[in-house]
């Protein structure tokens, strides 16, 4: 019977369709619409999932990957400026800061850019570590809150974003300000005793200033292609004065902030490496270079107009000058001094007498960040 019915079925259908020729092929049509409609949907489906999907991934991989959670909301304010400083730069450190009762020295610090852990070795022969950033960041020493302590920092080139520790309360907040190839040259350039967020941009040659004191940006060119910039205080009214080294013709070219008039000081020869600090105390830096060659720097004190030529260290060590001070070396003077990354030994030349002092402080692959962290 079941056979049968079917047979009846088949026929009965088959008789249904010749008797309805013309409607069975409007609905093989309908039909054929309707998989289209189905294959449309899932074509659909297929875009959404791929388009979520892949937004998924695009927002995991533009996770920051600092240890520490995502920052939320816009920088906090800061404290009220302490007048009466005066600062004075060496590229991005601040290599002095003269205070009514107390000028600050710089402290050993290194950076390990593999696990990003600071070490700060304060003068007390303590030490405190801290970990922000990872391998790709570039590390900052400057004073964004204006306590006269260092705060902890990191410049990602990827993103252009500042990520900083404010030594006053121990919070943090980030601030976007350059894009990747662009050269982070944080100094205090409108003078109000907080550095200021500011870039370099090697292919227009403009410097991007985030000024603390009015939030707002000036920008100005200064220099040319090949250039590496150096911001200091040369004409020693408390700002940063945009300063540029030009390797080709060894020479420094300052755009003075008191005047705005551009002044040049040749000195050394090419392949010279700039080691601007404050040499002679008078607040003012003074141009400087470093050989690999002899291992000589040349400084051009601004107190007298003379060179003074220093034999210090060898060729592979790195440049660390600063104002370092133990019990034999108190005053306001930049010190000569390397840290030679094979041994992890800083080997500072006391200003005060020109004696030697060694530290052992950070290991090979470290990045030495001296500073007044005052931890
Ligand atoms: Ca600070
Ligand atoms: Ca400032
Ligand atoms: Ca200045
Ligand atoms: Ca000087």
């Amino acid at each position: 019977m079941a056979k049968k019915s079917r047979q009846i079925g088949k026929y009965s259908k088959q008789a249904k369709g010749a008797r309805r020729g013309k409607k069975a092929s409007a609905e093989a049509k309908e039909k054929q619409k309707m998989r289209h409609s189905y294959r449309a949907l899932i074509v659909l489906g297929l875009l959404v999932l791929a388009t979520f999907g892949f937004g998924a991934v695009a927002s995991w991989r533009s996770l920051p990957t600092t240890t520490t959670a995502l920052p939320t909301g816009t920088p906090p304010a800061m404290p009220a400026n302490a007048p009466g400083k005066e600062y004075v730069y060496s590229g991005s450190a601040l290599i002095s800061t003269a205070e009514p009762f107390r000028e600050p020295p710089d402290d050993l610090a290194v950076w390990r850019p593999g696990t990003g852990v600071w070490y700060v070795l304060n003068s007390s022969g303590q030490y405190v570590t801290y970990t922000w950033g990872n391998s790709s960041d570039l590390p900052i020493t400057a004073d964004f809150d204006g306590d006269a302590k260092t705060d902890f920092c990191i410049f990602r080139p990827s993103t252009g974003e500042w990520w900083i520790v404010k030594s006053s309360d121990g919070t943090y907040y980030t601030v976007t300000f350059g894009a990747s190839g662009d050269v982070p040259v944080a100094a205090d350039y409108d003078g109000d005793g907080r550095s200021d967020q500011a870039y370099w941009r090697p292919s227009n040659y403009t410097w991007y200033v985030y000024k603390s004191s009015s939030g707002s940006t000036a920008t100005q060119q200064y220099g040319t292609s090949g250039d590496v910039p150096k911001p200091a205080d040369f004409d020693g009214d408390g700002k940063a004065d945009y300063t540029i080294w030009r390797s080709s013709s060894y020479s420094f070219w300052v755009m003075k902030s008191t005047d705005n008039q551009s002044m040049t000081y040749s000195i050394g020869a090419s392949g010279d490496e700039p080691v601007i600090g404050d040499y002679d105390g008078d607040g003012k830096a003074d141009y400087a270079t470093r050989r690999g060659s002899d291992n000589i720097w040349r400084i051009r004190y601004s107190s007298d107009g003379n060179i003074y030529n220093t034999q210090w260290g060898i060729s592979s060590d790195i440049a660390v000058q600063g104002r370092y001070t133990d019990s034999g070396d108190g005053d306001a003077k930049t010190d000569i001094a390397v840290w030679r990354p094979s041994t992890g030994v800083w080997y500072i030349r006391r200003s005060t007498d020109g004696s030697m002092r060694a530290s052992y402080w950070g290991t090979q692959g470290d990045i030495p960040v001296p500073a007044p962290w005052r931890r």
